[in-house]
């Protein structure tokens, strides 16, 4: 069984980040072990959140598996809790890779803005993790932050283009753009940073957002590398997955205001990988 290390912060209610990560990817049949980065109440699109930064606990716990002779196939890092984080993140990424697969999701906005607890700083960290990562799974939000480009919710092929190079001169191998919409289509992009090769994988847009739907398809995705998907094939389960849990969400008024309903949907995503 391959045994992947998800680094994140646990919200102990509302959906995301690791109470996604580990359910999805423990049902994919992958072992996920855990490094949380922050203990929230809720995450952060609630009021009076509150939160314990775990950051000092972060190196002792990566020694101690060095320690043991621990190995990961994969890392993949989500939601941190800051700039200082950041960096705490990318030394435990140098001890513990090993022919590792470095996943980063940089996890911090949304919609044109950045997340409630970040600075304009953060976004400059997060690009240097970036540049540490085998692929990077941005949305159009985040690589507008993570480029320093304008954000741009009407565009044509030349802004993503161009988005997609300033993202791979950051330093990652692949990009994962999701949200993209162009020519009347809505999608994932997959590009390739050395050969410039790229290819869009369009799905059905369900007109609402919900918080966590990001960590659905990291974590789907990621499971999906390590059950020997292509890069491509992967995104398309992490989209299909993620639409279906939007779905089921969107039936269901009344209880969708803090994540989506991925649970339910779960059948679906374990029957994709027979
Ligand atoms: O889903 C991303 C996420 C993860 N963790 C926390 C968050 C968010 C998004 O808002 O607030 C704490």
């Amino acid at each position: 069984m391959k045994r992947i290390v998800t680094i994140q912060d646990i919200s102990c209610l509302g959906k995301c980040s690791i109470t996604v990560a580990l359910p999805i990817i423990s049902a994919m049949g992958v072992e996920a072990a855990i490094i949380p980065t922050a203990v929230l109440s809720t995450h952060t699109m609630f009021k009076g959140f509150t939160c314990k930064d775990l950051d000092d606990q972060i190196v002792p716990i990566t020694d101690h598996w060095k320690n043991e002779g621990i190995k990961f196939d994969g890392i993949y890092t989500g939601y941190l809790a800051s700039g200082q984080q950041i960096a705490t993140v990318m030394s435990v990424i140098d001890k513990l890779k090993d022919d590792t697969l470095v996943v980063v999701d940089p996890a911090m906005a949304d919609n044109g803005k950045l997340y409630p607890a970040f600075d304009s700083e953060f976004p400059k960290e997060m690009a240097k993790l970036c540049g540490k990562a085998d692929i990077i799974l941005p949305n159009i939000t985040e690589a507008s932050f993570l480029t320093g480009s304008e954000y741009k919710t009407e565009y044509d092929e030349s802004y993503i283009d161009e988005l997609l190079k300033k993202l791979a001169a950051l330093g990652s191998k692949k990009v994962v753009l999701k949200g993209v919409v162009l020519d009347g289509k809505y999608g994932v992009i997959c590009y390739n940073c050395k050969t410039g090769e790229r290819s869009m994988y369009s799905h059905e847009k369900i007109p609402v957002g919900y918080h966590g739907t990001g960590d659905v398809f990291s974590s789907t995705f990621v499971g999906a590398l390590m059950r020997g998907k292509s890069m491509e094939d992967a995104v398309k389960l992490a989209a299909d997955y993620t639409v279906e849990c939007i779905k089921i969400t969107f039936n269901r008024v009344g209880e969708d205001f803090y994540g989506v309903d991925f649970e339910t949907a779960m059948p679906f995503l374990i029957d994709r990988l027979k």
